[in-house]
């Protein structure tokens, strides 16, 4: 290609790895469940009772939260994580990615051109590791602190892994958009669901 045209394009997108390495305590791993894995969550998760009351539909397993108060006590105690993701929340444990047994679960449903505004997780709410797998369709998260601002591009069947400086002080979001580019690809965005996994501080 003759090279001053290269001048115009726009440079590529870090890899996922790579920029996981800029931010400490961001991990990823690509296909961490199996095709059926995916399949069976999605097939059970699409035909379970969706809470509304926001724009993007979810589902809240062990612990409700609460968005605006942003707070979590023992009355919000809903019951146990489904029985469909205690495999993979113990396979969790094994791989030394959770410390011990996670007892929130929050299913969240985008439909192409819905998003989650940037944020941290509740910081009194939740214990340091944050998880997230995501089926469906591939979605570009953004890591943003102190103006920079890092694309990630979530994968079907991929876990993302927030912890330390990740955790507290990067806030990570999804543009409301419906379609993404990372690194020259577009991608155009289907419906995509995540289960993100989490441990409860209760206040004592
Ligand atoms: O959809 C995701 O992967 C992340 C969801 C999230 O950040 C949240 O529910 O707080």
């Amino acid at each position: 290609m003759d090279p001053q045209l290269n001048f115009f394009q726009e440079p590529p997108n870090k890899t996922n790895q790579e920029n996981a390495k800029a931010i400490l305590g961001l991990s990823y791993v690509e296909n961490y469940i199996s095709q059926e894995e995916e399949n069976l969550f999605w097939d059970i998760i699409v035909e379970t009772p969706w809470q509304t009351d926001i724009k993007r539909w979810t589902q809240h397993y062990g612990f409700q939260y609460d968005y605006k108060a942003r707070k979590i006590d023992y009355s919000m105690k809903i019951g146990d994580l489904p029985t469909w993701s205690l495999p993979l929340v113990e396979r969790l444990v094994q791989d030394n990615i959770f410390p011990s047994l996670p007892d929130q679960l929050l299913i969240n449903n985008y439909e192409p051109g819905q998003g989650i505004a940037p944020h941290t997780d509740c910081e009194p709410c939740f214990e340091d590791t944050i998880v997230s797998i995501s089926l469906g369709s591939p979605t570009v998260f953004e890591f943003q602190k102190d103006g920079n601002k890092i694309p990630f591009l979530l994968e079907p069947r991929s876990l993302v892994v927030m912890k330390n400086e990740c955790r507290f002080f990067w806030k990570h979001g999804i543009p409301a958009r419906k379609t993404d580019k990372f690194n020259g690809q577009l991608y155009k965005r289907k419906r995509r669901i995540s289960l993100t996994f989490r441990k409860v501080v209760l206040p004592t």
